[in-house]
């Protein structure tokens, strides 16, 4: 007989070892939506990958795939997880130690980022050995179904197989054998490969089935579904009649919840039940506070309109909305705790360990800084902060919004950094005079004569004073502004234009209530917010 070496397709070892991480993945899922939703390995893994990215890989992310670049993260990570199992699948069958190293590498890469996790507990290492724990079986049986089970023809044409009593053959050269001298028994094995495919997979997929519905069944249960908040006992002021132009193709005045712009670390939205919920104001205070949902009910409640950006916005981006929130007088609960002198900056955290850094003096300095629980008449959606967010007028969101809020620590910006801050960006962050032109369209093509230009501008808490457009570099016409009952506000802006034929291009700039003119010079976000006009190219015919 001869026996031809000749390398066998690893197809079905690289799908052996895709199938066990499927299988280690989904107890892994189970187990940690049984313990705690966070300890799973895939998404621990891509929070810390998040931690660590660096301010300009995180910025192109956010520019290339804006309110995607989650997705596309976890989308990555699933696909370097899949050639981690390929390659470990692969390597089982000749080198069963190397594989086996591998996959303890990767445990430990999960388990690692798990307990590294700023809101970490013990326990939060079990869905990784969870997953260890059945991938290593998981591949042992995959790889035993793929290797020859009762070689008669080999029997037949091989004496030497005497000594085949060893249970299992190594698995490799027999297999090899096998090919070369026995189809039938090659057909039975991908039968048998087949079965045990088919097996694991059903694992997986009831373990990461039940995942998903213990998930769900508790994220019901911590939302504020049934919750109904209090009416204001102080209310915003009332819209003004032409505050919201409703031309086609221009932003909503109030930027309904589910359309509003949401920028955060979280890879899945936190979940927090708001009965177990509390609030802790400590730290460089007199009286340090700790505040149940229900105190923060049973407080009078205020109404405010603010215009939230965020620092990462580019000229013209969309990362800007603007919603009526409902809340208590933050600087209320800061005076209720007594505020020490020395103490400059209000370290806020949220319940997934994000931190925010706010200037105590912003907060105190009489504009309207709240706690707020409800977002445009609803209860405060899941995604933009429930239970409770900051909301401070005139601060990018980095350094004043902070979601999911549990902890006020009054403290010194010398002596504690918040998330970004740590990353280089700046400590004190007040929002920049922007404007940007929505209609028309970048590109648009649009017929000669008369065409609305509109769009909106923003210098919250200064106020924008005026909005100024010009044409090919022409002069520069003041465009009608929409009125706003407050500075804390975005507000529309529109302008006639005798649109004539050819290629145009339309700028915008605006100038705040202290008499600022928005710069001409182009600045990146990063450290402390983009500069710059907005402009657009349009083609008239
Ligand atoms: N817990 C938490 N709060 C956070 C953030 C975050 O990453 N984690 N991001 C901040 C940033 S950068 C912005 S711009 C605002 C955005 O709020 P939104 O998602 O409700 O629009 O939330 C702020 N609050
Ligand atoms: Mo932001």
């Amino acid at each position: 007989m001869t026996v031809e070496k000749r390398a066998r397709p690893p197809i079905a070892a690289a799908v052996s070892g895709l199938l066990a991480a499927t299988a280690a993945l989904g107890a892994a899922e189970l187990g940690a939506a049984l313990l705690r939703p966070q300890a799973s390995p895939l998404l621990a893994v891509g929070s810390a990958f998040i931690d660590l990215t660096p301010a300009w890989l995180k910025d192109f992310a956010i520019r290339t795939f804006g309110a995607n670049d989650k997705t596309v993260l976890l989308l990555g990570l699933v696909t370097a997880v899949a050639a981690c199992a390929a390659a470990v699948g692969v390597l089982s069958t000749r080198r069963p130690r190397v594989a086996a190293g591998g996959l303890a590498a990767l445990g430990a890469v999960a388990t690692v980022a798990a307990l590294s996790r700023p809101d970490a507990v013990p326990t939060d290492a079990l869905p990784s050995l969870v997953a260890a724990v059945t991938g290593a079986p998981a591949l042992l049986v995959l790889r035993r179904a793929r290797a020859p089970r009762e070689p008669h023809r080999a029997l037949e044409t091989a004496p030497q197989t005497t000594h085949r009593k060893a249970a299992a053959p190594a698995p490799g050269k027999a297999a090899e054998r096998l090919q070369e001298t026995a189809p039938e028994t090659v057909r039975t094995d991908r039968r048998a490969l087949l079965r045990t495919g088919v097996a694991v997979l059903g694992f997986a997929a009831i373990s990461g089935g039940t995942a998903r519905a213990v998930n769900a069944a508790r994220d019901a249960a911590a939302g504020g579904a049934g919750l109904t908040l209090p009416l204001p006992s102080d209310p915003a002021r009332p819209l003004l009649p032409g505050g919201d132009l409703r031309l086609p193709g221009l932003s909503s005045f109030t930027t309904p919840n589910r359309s509003f712009y949401r920028v955060d670390t979280a890879l899945v939205v936190p979940r927090v039940p708001y009965r177990d919920w509390r609030l802790r104001i400590h730290g460089l205070v007199d009286r340090p506070v700790e505040l149940t949902f229900d105190q923060i009910l049973s407080r009078p409640l205020v109404e405010r309109d603010i215009t939230l950006t965020c620092v990462s916005n580019e000229v013209g981006g969309p990362y800007a909305g603007h919603a009526r929130w409902l809340g208590v007088d933050l600087a209320g609960l800061l005076r209720e705790a007594g505020v020490r002198a020395g103490a400059d900056q209000i370290l806020s955290r949220s319940a997934d360990g994000w931190t925010g850094g706010t200037a105590v003096e912003a907060v105190l300095d009489g504009r309207d800084a709240l706690l707020a629980i409800g977002m445009n008449g609803e209860v405060l959606p899941a995604a933009h902060g429930f239970p409770a967010r900051m909301i401070v007028p005139g601060l990018y969101g980095y350094v004043s919004a902070t979601k999911w809020v549990t902890e006020l620590k009054l403290t010194r910006f010398a002596d504690e950094q918040a998330y970004w801050t740590r990353r280089g960006w700046a400590e004190n962050a007040p929002i920049k005079t922007a404007s940007r032109i929505e209609v028309p369209k970048a590109f648009a093509r649009i017929p000669a004569g008369r065409t609305t230009i509109a769009g909106t501008a923003w210098a919250q808490h200064r106020g924008v004073a005026a909005v100024e457009v010009r044409v090919d570099e022409g002069p520069w016409t003041q465009a009608l502004l929409a009125p706003s009952p407050t500075p804390d506000t975005w507000r529309q802006w529109h302008l006639d234009w005798p649109a004539t034929p050819g290629d145009h291009h339309l700028e915008v700039r605006a100038t705040d209530t202290a008499g600022e003119v928005q710069p001409s010079q182009r600045t990146p976000p990063f450290p402390d917010g983009a500069t710059g006009r907005h402009s657009v190219l349009v083609t008239v015919r």
